[in-house]
């Protein structure tokens, strides 16, 4: 999942969203002051034209620094992956893992530990050594205790999507679904491999897999991708072995709470056309406590990332912390009616690698009749890593996808994706890919207007009606200077010498 919290508080998340983009920026306000600052003293110099010249040299040596900066920041913060066996970790650096834990490790321990980390993006040191069964706190509403469900509920197959997951962490997911899931309602388990290369992914998990379904034949289903299609079609590969009437589609770094699986099913056997999430805590990256977040409805913003949101205000007056909270989209993990996934057209294949299927589900199963919805009797605490090892560059795949969301469903609102993503809508240069398919799913199906899904379902979701253009406000007659925010706090326009950077690419 993509998805990091922003009901808490804005500005953390906005920091945890866009740590680079802040980092640069604030070096980029602290640049302009100097470069100011220095404009002013030079102002007393003799030779307009000249001082000109060589400021524009300067700016440009500046900008060139912070061009380095900026991927000295970006390495710092991703903690580049590296394969275990060939990163030369540094036992004493001051790396994130160590803030909250680890303090008493061997310097030998901290070496390991950091190597792991930086391979997983969370600690698969300390899950290696924690129990697979380890208890979770019950983060349940107190009400969710006391509700009764139907004798006769329909099976489960649980899917977990992976790759490269640490051994550990995936098998205490397994393991939490077995446990904490009645065995009458757990049909199966699909692990679906997006062609892992970690050797302890290979012989150790058959040799588990063989000796569960030793005592129970044909319980977990491995399914191997032979190349890396990305978590939407894994997805889409996991359901395809499923046999349940129901299927739940996981990330594999997970622990099912106690109590998860029996008010999903309730709403699913009411009305097969509700897609469901639980409500999810987090496992800390660094120590795997679990940290109880807020209910929350799941949607999304113009660049079409996921985000919380408050649950909606018809949710609050029902003054019922069970209550189904309505959701516009989904953060990526959902339960769905096996049959009725297929009908609305599974998720879009066409899609590349990561992001932007999780929006594109919620839209389409609104618009198409569906409904989305978000259970707080139902949790589950997923690690949210401190950087993603799939890809080197996530954006791209997201902005991608997104753009085909908009191209598909969104109609006269597809403006407002290309505008957040600041490209132009026509000739955008980036290859979206065949989308006739899925225009064609959205003719067959005689879905909703996009109008009608921001008015009935997502009214949080502010319209810009009254755009004239965006972009950058460029100099006509001399090419290198833009319109720039400047660097006071009001923010006073000022002409800059054109970077490209957010404060000048505005919206
Ligand atoms: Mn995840």
């Amino acid at each position: 999942m993509v998805c990091t919290r922003k009901t808490k508080t804005l500005v953390s998340t906005c920091v945890i969203l866009s740590g680079m983009t802040n980092i640069i920026c604030l070096l980029y306000v602290g640049w302009v002051t100097n470069y100011i600052a220095s404009v002013y003293v030079r102002g007393q110099e003799p030779a307009p034209d000249k001082k000109l010249e060589e400021d524009k040299g300067d700016t440009l040596k500046i900008i060139e620094r912070l061009d380095h900066l900026e991927n000295v920041i970006k390495q710092h913060i991703q903690e580049a992956p590296a394969k275990p066996e060939e990163a030369e970790a540094e036992p004493f650096t001051d790396s994130s893992l160590f803030a909250h834990w680890g303090q008493e490790l061997s310097p030998e321990g901290r070496r390991m530990a950091l190597k792991q980390f930086q391979y997983y993006g969370y600690n698969a040191y300390l899950s290696d050594r924690l129990p697979l069964d380890r208890p979770l706190p019950d983060l349940r509403p107190s009400g969710c205790r006391n509700l009764s469900f139907p004798d006769s509920l329909p099976e489960v197959s649980i899917v977990f999507i992976f790759v490269n997951e640490a051994l550990s962490v995936l098998l205490r997911s397994i393991h939490s679904a077995i446990e904490r899931t009645p065995p009458h309602l757990l049909k199966e388990i699909i692990l679906v491999d997006d062609n892992s290369s970690n050797e302890e992914l290979k012989e150790k998990l058959t040799e588990y897999v063989n000796k569960v379904n030793g005592q129970k034949p044909g319980f977990i289903k491995v399914v191997r991708h032979s190349k890396q299609e990305g978590l939407i079609r894994s997805r889409v590969s996991g359901w395809r072995v499923a046999t349940a009437p129901v299927v739940a589609l996981f990330d594999a770094h997970v622990e099912f709470n106690v109590g998860w699986a029996e008010p999903v099913l309730t709403r699913i056997k009411e009305n097969r056309k509700r897609i469901i999430s639980p409500s999810f805590d987090n496992i800390k990256y660094d120590n795997f406590e679990i940290e109880e977040y807020p209910l929350a409805a799941q949607g999304f913003d113009w660049e079409l990332w996921c985000r919380y949101l408050n649950p909606p205000k018809a949710w609050w007056k029902l003054e019922n912390s069970t209550a189904p909270i309505r959701s516009p989209a989904l953060i990526g993990c959902f339960i769905v009616d096996r049959q009725y996934f297929q009908e609305i057209g599974l998720l879009d294949e066409g899609m590349e690698v990561y992001g932007g299927e999780n929006v594109e589900l919620g839209i389409r199963v609104w618009q198409c009749g569906g409904s989305v919805e978000v259970l707080p009797c139902s949790r589950i605490a997923h690690i949210e890593r401190a950087h993603k090892p799939y890809t080197e560059d996530l954006t791209a795949h997201v902005r991608r996808n997104a753009l085909r969301v908009a191209e598909v469903w969104m109609d006269e609102f597809k403006s407002h994706v290309y505008m957040a993503w600041n490209i132009p809508q026509e000739d955008s240069g980036i290859d979206i890919g065949d989308i006739t398919a899925r225009k064609a799913l959205r003719k067959q199906l005689q879905c909703k207007t996009f109008r009608w899904y921001l008015v009935s379902v997502y009214p949080e979701m502010r319209m810009y009606s009254d755009i004239i253009a965006y972009g950058v406000l460029q100099n006509s007659l001399k090419t290198d200077l833009c319109l720039d925010q400047g660097p006071d706090t009001e923010n006073v326009p000022i002409v800059y010498i054109c970077h490209g950077m957010t404060p000048q690419a505005t919206t």
